[in-house]
């Protein structure tokens, strides 16, 4: 649990960053790692392996529970983590920020809580047609539980919702009957940065609750949840560097204490008899049960480390792989690229004529090359667009323009063995 104090290193070199991941001097079939999944999960710095790992060597035991030291200094470090991730997003308060497991669960959390205190036979709940399954099914369950309908906003060919900012077809988006607005910031198979400030805006003025899943954005941008207006944010800690099995769900106070707790349990009370339960104050009231403090301590590492860059110029070093990406991609003979809005983070998918994406993902592996192959879990948007599936490359900070272009060399040879 290093405390950097260093200023940020506006400076990007990548050379010195590759230096922080271990798992970049792996062997992967005799040949050296090419890591392009970083969408599914982001490699792991040294200091957040070491923060976790430090957390069960020295100070391991259950938070707020105990007077004894250990307890006292688990619970401090998950607090001060609490406080880390709080100034990273630009909360109000450290107790708006709530530790689950991961996105899913913070959704899963959000469309449980909302559905129960305000969705009701013909109430909407509007999503867009480029969501990740975690933000599709854990609505349409609470849809199907109060008698609410769906409703989905169309995506363009370019991978871009089908409403603009400057006319009324976003404000027609509203009904008297729209309760939740729930929409990704970036989509994980495009790559997409949606703007979703304006949405937001115009959900607030029909009164309309708004829940954003940040997933695929917290790695590659400046998120400030103030600023953009939103009530719910959720994210997970294993894609911006983080230990797997945590995330976060933001929320502002106001709606969070209106909220019913999701899951019922230890740590989340603040009475229990067999009449009735009282609850703990926020955030604990949505955290029952034994937190992950190894994930949690790590995750607020990961965070630190963030901070010790310049996120834009991280940001700006993947979008020159993206473009780079883009360009050699297309001379692929028959690759068409799913997904080419004008605003995307470091993600790129394709398909190419004659070639199915499991083949090409088995013989990229083959050159020690990792992509994602499937439907991402994003059906719907792959049956929008006409495909089974796709190959998808999603770049971090310690990529290069080499790995790119052995990742298109390696798709070329794998071409001319499959077609
Ligand atoms: N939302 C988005 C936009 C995502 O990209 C993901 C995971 C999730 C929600 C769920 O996150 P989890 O941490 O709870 O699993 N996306 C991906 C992906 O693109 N490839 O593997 C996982």
């Amino acid at each position: 649990m290093t405390n950097s104090t260093s200023a940020v290193k506006t400076v990007f070199d990548v050379e010195e960053i590759r230096a922080q991941f271990p798992i970049l001097k792996v062997l992967v079939h005799g040949k050296p790692l090419v890591y392009l999944d970083n969408a599914a999960t982001s490699q792991k710095p040294r200091r957040v392996i070491k923060a976790g790992s430090a957390y069960y060597a020295t100070i391991n035991a259950n938070v707020h529970r105990g007077v004894h030291t250990l307890s006292t200094l688990a619970t401090d470090a998950q607090e001060a983590a609490r406080e880390t991730v709080r100034g990273h997003i630009n909360a109000r308060h450290a107790h708006e920020v709530i530790f689950t497991s991961g996105t899913t669960a913070s959704i899963n959390l959000a469309a449980s809580s909302l559905g129960q205190l305000l969705l009701k036979p013909g109430d909407e709940v509007l999503i867009t047609g480029m969501e990740h399954h975690a933000n599709i099914v854990p609505w349409q369950l609470a849809c199907e539980r109060y008698g609410a309908t769906l409703k989905v906003i169309p995506i363009t060919e370019s991978g871009e919702w089908e409403i603009s900012r400057s006319d009324d077809r976003m404000i027609r988006q509203f009904t008297e009957h729209t309760k939740v607005l729930a929409i990704s910031h970036v989509s994980n198979t495009l790559g997409t940065i949606n703007p979703i400030k304006e949405l937001i805006a115009e959900a607030k003025k029909h009164g309309v609750i708004t829940v954003v899943d940040g997933a695929q954005a917290i790695p590659h941008m400046h998120v400030d949840v103030q600023d953009l207006g939103c009530d719910l944010y959720a994210f997970s800690g294993h894609k911006m560097y983080a230990p797997t099995g945590i995330g976060v769900l933001y929320g502002r106070e106001e709606l969070l204490e209106q909220m019913p707790p999701w899951q019922g349990g230890g740590e989340m009370i603040d009475q229990v008899t067999f009449a009735k339960t009282t609850y703990a104050k926020l955030p604990f009231k949505f955290e029952a049960g034994t937190p992950h403090i190894a994930g949690i301590i790590g995750l607020g590492e990961a965070v630190r480390w963030l901070q010790d860059y310049d996120i834009d110029a991280m940001a700006a070093h993947e979008h020159t792989l993206l473009e780079h990406a883009t360009k050699e991609l297309r001379t692929v003979e028959g690759l068409r690229i799913i997904g080419t809005a004008k605003e995307k983070v470091g993600v790129i998918s394709f398909v190419i004529e004659g070639v199915h994406h499991y083949d090409l993902g088995t013989l990229l592996d083959q050159q020690g090359i990792a992509v994602r192959t499937g439907h991402h879990c994003t059906q719907p948007l792959m049956e929008r667009f006409g495909v089974s599936g796709t190959t998808r490359a999603s770049f971090a900070p310690f990529n290069t323009i080499d790995e790119v272009d052995a990742m298109v060399a390696a798709a070329k040879k794998a071409v001319k063995m499959l077609r």
